[in-house]
């Protein structure tokens, strides 16, 4: 199938839904016959970037990295899903600079803290909380709120399918498929 190839960066707060979310893009993409990629902490951490933590630097890395390998997907002829924390816009920005115009498509996966800690399908709110996981995200560092992505979902208030159809009807009026 020929289709445009871009990247679906999903950021938010761990918990807020950014993994579920591409993997279910992508679902919908396989099943279309188009070629995508989910990105995520749990393939990337794992291997290409096991020698970064989550000091502000460090986290400032894996950003950039997986912006450039995002890039090289991109360049591949591939959609990627790409989704992480990523918690500082000006790593954000630094990774949309390396893209054409339209072919980064910011979603902020809105969820309140609240919430994401209530879900804590992994416990590492609870640790956070105990001060057992330094620089937690929402608790001892920081999330900085984009003023102007591309797209906005409430995971609070829509369902994983009707937060994938608010991805692709905005891809599909943006002509990207
Ligand atoms: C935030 C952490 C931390 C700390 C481990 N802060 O919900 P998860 O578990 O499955 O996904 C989170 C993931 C975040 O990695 P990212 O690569 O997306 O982060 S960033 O973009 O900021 O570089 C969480 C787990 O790793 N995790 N320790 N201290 N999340």
């Amino acid at each position: 199938n020929k289709h445009g190839s871009f990247v679906i960066w999903l950021t938010g707060l761990s918990g807020s839904g950014k993994s579920t979310i591409a993997n279910a893009l992508d679902h919908f993409f396989y099943n279309n016959d188009y070629h995508a990629f989910v990105l995520d902490g749990d393939n990337v951490r794992l291997g290409l970037n096991k020698n970064l933590g989550f000091s502000p630097d460090d986290r400032k890395e894996n950003i950039r990295r997986v912006g450039e390998v995002s890039k090289l997907f991109v360049e591949a002829g591939s959609i990627v899903m790409a989704a992480f924390i990523s918690p500082y816009i000006q790593d954000r920005q630094e990774v949309r600079s390396l893209f054409q115009q339209g072919e980064f498509i910011e979603v902020y996966i809105k969820c309140s803290l609240e919430q994401c800690e209530q879900r804590d399908p992994k416990g590492l709110y609870k640790k956070a909380r105990k001060g057992e996981l330094p620089d937690f995200t929402g608790i001892t560092s920081p999330y900085e709120i984009s003023t102007s992505p591309e797209i906005i979902i409430e995971t609070d208030q829509l369902t994983v399918e009707e937060s994938v159809d608010k991805i692709i009807n905005y891809i599909k009026a943006n002509q990207l498929i």
